[in-house]
């Protein structure tokens, strides 16, 4: 792979700008360096490199508290961890990783990559997406700051009432997780706008729906499910805060309400939310399969509209999560046949990806063995997900080990496995030089030993009676080896994640070391519209607004079938990417506001949990920034596109110009 200089991008001096708005405050800081330049960046490349990184430091929290659960697990008797302290591990070991890691994973990749992909500048609201960010942050700092602060949560990810009530938790453990998921949830629903608004709104002229790429599909259907599934969640939050705070009785079982009541709400949005975890997974897997098989993907409209089934079936099967709770035949009956239907189009999807790799010509990078670990992985999750729907079977595996290692084959194997192959995909776009492939193969070997060592045995502790959520368990159940088995595949899990930063720390110093900063656009021979910028792209991703003429728009520039039928090469890269024009077309300008207003978000969340008085400090701050952000200009005075605007460059192209310039969001 020869590594190309791209040439640096011409750098516009900054003009000198006349102070703007009343007494200047609200004049927008121009292009930044250091840490301002990260604090007020709306560029959704960075914001995506941010979401990124805070995943991944969570991701390693999450670890290390599965870890700790392990070891307490790997000897009965074990005295590691108190009960309450356990209680409290493995709450926050699952809030953690579905809300801090996996949903802002997936956000990573789309904010990075779905303008790219669809041929866009940035997203539609840039400054809302950098306040999507920082609010999100808020969150898991709320959250985590319980450790510190009087005790994290310990009544489970799904914290079920009447048990989350004052009378059974005291402390403020439970507000910690409402107030916080509060605060993620206002962040995840800003950006599902944002990225609903966007895909919508500004693909570049040509692109039609069955143009789209399939991860930017799947992202569109995750979002949605988004859109309607977190507000179900927010209202049961408020519900649960009243109960807390105020002495409301939503969920007061001595004052007639039904304890089943938050149990329906929260899996209302808590089924949808594994898909949501799940979409851009299966969209990444969908784009990566393809580029190493060197075959465009099979059935590519049946993947999408399966996509979309399953956005619309997944609504339909809650109360699988409640057979034992007492619904009666009719309901488990109902909720049986709905979830053995979602296995339909899910199965359409693993078919898709084995035809495409059929009679392909596979390479078997780090990237691909990903994608193939994630749906062989994903398929073993999902059958023991069948044998969870048939409700009278599940009345025996309800609440034991065997649904524990379930969703970690469908989340752990379906999401996280194909997102570290995805870095490993899209490392050279971000960051201008590859990851290790060496180093690689040893990280994708590890994980999938250290995977299937702590999470296959878990479905036969299950069978043989072991429940979850237990601190411990006496000796003479039988549950001794498959624990320590479990335990030692933990610690390998955990040591394969640890070559993967090794990976990242040795790649950078070796390519920074040899000067390297950018590499070949496309180093994978791609298929999708990223892989006609440089590597990374500039910060206005296209010099020009692309025309796509088709699905697979990066492939179809560089190949063509002869008269013969037969592909052959037509273009080498460096001739059909997008190419310098020396007009820098203008972004808008760095903002200090989405920072300051979510940090009045941070202020009202410990408000809520300690004294409404600091609410009235993050209010005010929350107030001042949003009176602010909508004076600001969205472009600082005197300075214009300089790219010309021509009606006929196709709908979103034009609207997007257009907007960014008039746009205050
Ligand atoms: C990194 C390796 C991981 C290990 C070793 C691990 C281990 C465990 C164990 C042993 C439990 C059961 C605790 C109990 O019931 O007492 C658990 C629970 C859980 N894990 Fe993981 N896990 C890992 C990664 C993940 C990932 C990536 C996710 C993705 C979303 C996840 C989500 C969950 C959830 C939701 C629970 C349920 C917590 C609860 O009962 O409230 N885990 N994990
Ligand atoms: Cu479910």
């Amino acid at each position: 792979m020869a590594i190309v200089e791209a040439p640096r991008p011409l750098v516009i001096p900054e003009p000198v700008l006349p102070a703007s708005g009343p007494m200047g405050v609200f004049k927008r800081p121009t292009k930044t360096t250091g840490w301002r330049s990260w604090a007020t960046t709306i560029d959704h490349k960075k914001i995506g490199k941010m979401y990124g990184f805070m995943s991944i430091v969570f991701f390693i929290i999450g670890g290390c508290e599965a870890l700790l659960i392990r070891t307490q697990l790997a000897t009965p008797n074990g005295t590691l961890l108190s009960a309450q302290v356990y209680n409290e591990m493995f709450t926050m070991h699952g809030t953690t990783m579905i809300f801090l890691v996996v949903m802002p994973l997936g956000v990573a990749f789309m904010n990075y990559f779905v303008p790219l992909q669809i041929g866009a500048r940035d997203v539609a609201f840039p400054r809302l997406n950098a306040f999507g960010f920082w609010t999100f942050l808020a969150g898991g700092i709320i959250l985590n700051s319980s450790w510190i602060l009087g005790g994290a949560p310990d009544n489970g990810w799904y914290n079920y009432a009447p048990n989350s009530l004052v009378t059974f938790a005291p402390t403020h453990g439970i507000d910690f997780w409402t107030v916080g998921l509060l605060t993620t949830g206002i962040a995840s629903l800003v950006t599902a706008i944002n990225m609903i608004t966007t895909i919508i709104n500004m693909r570049a002229p040509g692109m039609t729906w069955f143009k789209v790429p399939v991860f930017t599909w799947m992202s569109l259907v995750g979002q949605f499910m988004l859109l309607f599934a977190i507000p179900v969640l927010t209202a049961a939050q408020f519900m649960l805060l009243f109960d807390r705070r105020f002495g409301a009785n939503y969920f007061e079982v001595s004052q007639g309400a039904d304890p089943l009541l938050w149990q329906h709400l929260f899996w209302i949005f808590g089924h949808p939310e594994v898909y949501i975890m799940i979409m851009p997974a299966f969209g990444l897997t969908s784009d990566i399969i393809p580029v190493f098989s060197r075959k465009p993907l099979f059935g590519y409209k049946v993947m999408v509209i399966s996509g979309i089934a399953i956005g619309f079936l997944g609504w339909g099967v809650w109360a699988h999560h409640m057979f034992t709770s007492g619904m009666g035949p009719v309901s488990n009956a109902a909720f049986a046949v709905g979830s053995m239907t979602i296995a339909i189009p899910t199965g359409v999807k693993i078919f898709n990806w084995m035809g495409t790799m059929w009679r392909g010509q596979i390479r078997f990078t780090t990237a691909m063995l990903f994608a193939v670990g994630m749906f062989t992985m994903f398929m073993l999750g999902g059958v023991s997900g069948i044998t969870h729907a048939i409700s009278p079977a599940d009345t025996q595996q309800h609440d034991t080990y065997y649904v524990v290692a379930h969703f970690h084959y469908v989340l752990f194997g379906g999401a996280a496995l194909v997102f570290f192959g995805a870095f490993y995909y899209w490392w050279p776009k971000i960051f201008g030089h590859m990851l290790n492939e060496n180093l690689g193969k040893w990280n994708f070997w590890l994980m999938m030993a250290g995977f299937n060592l702590t999470f296959g045995p878990q479905h036969i502790l299950g069978l043989q009676g072991m429940p979850r959520r237990v601190y411990t368990y006496l000796p003479g159940y039988g549950w001794e080896l498959w624990n320590m088995v479990s335990t030692i595949g933990s610690y390998i899990l955990a040591f394969s994640v640890l070559i993967f930063i090794i990976n990242v720390v040795y790649s950078r110093r070796k390519a920074h070391a040899a000067g390297q900063y950018t590499c070949d656009p496309d180093p994978w021979d791609g298929r999708t519209l990223e892989w006609i910028t440089t590597s990374p792209p500039p910060e206005f991703d296209f010099w020009e607004i692309p025309d796509v003429r088709d699905l697979d728009e990066a492939w179809h520039r560089k190949y063509a079938e002869d008269e013969n039928g037969r592909v052959v090469r037509v273009a080498k890269i460096e001739d059909v990417m997008d190419k310098p024009t020396g007009v820098i077309p203008h972004m808008p300008s760095p903002s200090y506001w989405p920072l300051v207003a979510a940090f009045g978000m941070l202020f009202i969340g410990y408000g809520i949990i300690f004294s409404l008085a600091l609410c009235a400090v993050g209010g005010f701050l929350l107030f001042v920034s949003l009176v602010a952000w909508g004076i600001e200009p969205s472009t600082e005075p005197g300075v214009h596109p300089v790219e010309p605007l021509t009606p006929d460059s196709g709908e979103s192209g034009v609207a997007h110009e257009i907007h960014e310039v008039g746009a205050n969001v």
